[in-house]
């Protein structure tokens, strides 16, 4: 593998956008500290000034309206842990290579976020029958190189049912107890549980009700994948995390003692349900274990698992691999299925590690 440079103690998958990456392998508790916390960008990171900031609430409602960021703060407020993943997780290990960030296993982390539900400002606007959807548009912008784009400058916006942004949405002002940073959205963020993070809008300025399914370049170009229609292809928008487990310790390439009791350990996660099991393979899959859950299990969050190896006597290569199983009685797929491009990659990851 290539030597990775290092910010802040996180991989520097790009410095312009910044695009951030946790060593997954520094996975030890269930809160991921922020200076760790992966950071996913397309464009600048805006500067806001939050006095000059202002949430716009519009489209499809009686009484549109615009709040500060001092008003916000004063809206009735919640703290819920909830995972984000980037649909481009574990890019790096796809087959031949595809365009995109060379994401390996830590474009994902787990927070504590605080804000206010986004239902309270879609009730103070008093939504119209009509709608269906809630468009979250960020401050970013810029022009795009890929040549299937619109001209000009785009911003990054993505939307979400209105039912959904009304039972899960949180427009999230702190992030483990802190205001957010500048990278990860100040001064406003959407947090959407379940879905893959494109959908987390940062530096939200504004909630567009809409009558009818919006079809922007971040949920069609982009952010997309081809879902059949019996035989036929037809792009969907990129929604629920896919079910995953993911190994923390030992790494690609490490060496373990024989005859000896190693930790394998790691996280897995999933949307609307929860991991019921988690699996670990010592031989590339022939037999499997069952991993401890630790902890409860937390909706929209991930759960850290554990499993002891007794490593063989023998010297050699061993191949370990972790498979997870969630409430709906969902598991990995072992083989890419390639309709889903460059996203929601969720097969079976082996990794090689030397007995000595
Ligand atoms: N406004 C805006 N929101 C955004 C993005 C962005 O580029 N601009 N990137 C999205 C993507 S693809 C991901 S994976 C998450 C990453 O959030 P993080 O940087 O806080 O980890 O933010 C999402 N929200
Ligand atoms: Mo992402």
């Amino acid at each position: 593998m290539e030597q990775e440079t290092l910010h802040d103690g996180r991989i520097v998958r790009s410095e312009d956008p910044l695009n951030l990456e946790m060593p997954f392998s520094s996975l030890d508790q269930f809160i991921t500290p922020t200076k760790s916390f992966y950071v996913r960008t397309h464009f600048p990171i805006p500067a806001i000034d939050k006095d000059e900031w202002w949430l716009h609430v519009e489209g499809e409602v009686e009484k549109p309206f615009e709040i500060n960021y001092e008003e916000l703060l004063k809206l009735e407020s919640v703290t819920i842990p909830v995972t984000l993943e980037c649909a481009g997780n574990n890019r790096n290990f796809l087959e031949p290579k595809v365009k995109g960030v060379q994401w390996g296993l830590g474009a994902v982390g787990t927070a504590e976020w605080t804000g206010v539900p986004l239902a309270i400002l879609l009730d103070r606007a008093e939504v119209k029958p009509e709608a269906r959807e809630v468009i979250l548009e960020g401050a970013d912008e810029g022009v795009l190189e890929e040549p299937k784009r619109p001209p000009g400058i785009v911003k990054f916006a993505r939307s979400i049912p209105l039912l959904k942004a009304r039972t899960d949405v949180l427009l999230a002002y702190q992030m483990n107890g802190n205001d957010l940073p500048p990278e990860h959205g100040f001064p406003l963020r959407a947090i959407v549980p379940g879905w893959y993070a494109m959908a987390s809008i940062k530096w939200l300025q504004g909630v567009i009700v809409t009558d009818r399914p919006f079809t922007g370049y971040y949920q069609t170009m982009d952010y997309a994948f081809w879902k059949r229609r019996e035989e036929i292809a037809e792009l969907v928008p990129l929604t629920d995390m896919q079910v995953k487990a993911e190994i923390a310790q030992p790494v690609e390439g490490e060496t373990v003692p024989s005859d000896s009791n190693v930790r394998v350990h790691g996280a897995a996660w999933t949307s609307d349900g929860e991991i019921t099991k988690v699996e670990v393979s010592t031989n590339g899959g022939a037999s499997w274990n069952e991993a401890s859950l630790i902890g409860k299990a937390v909706s929209n969050a991930w759960r850290l698992w554990d499993f002891e190896w007794h490593t063989p006597s023998k010297p050699g290569k061993q191949t370990l691999i972790a498979s997870a199983t969630d409430s709906h009685g969902r598991s990995q797929p072992v083989e890419r299925d390639p309709d889903r491009g460059t996203y929601m990659i969720n097969q079976l990851l082996p990794i090689t590690v030397e007995v000595r």
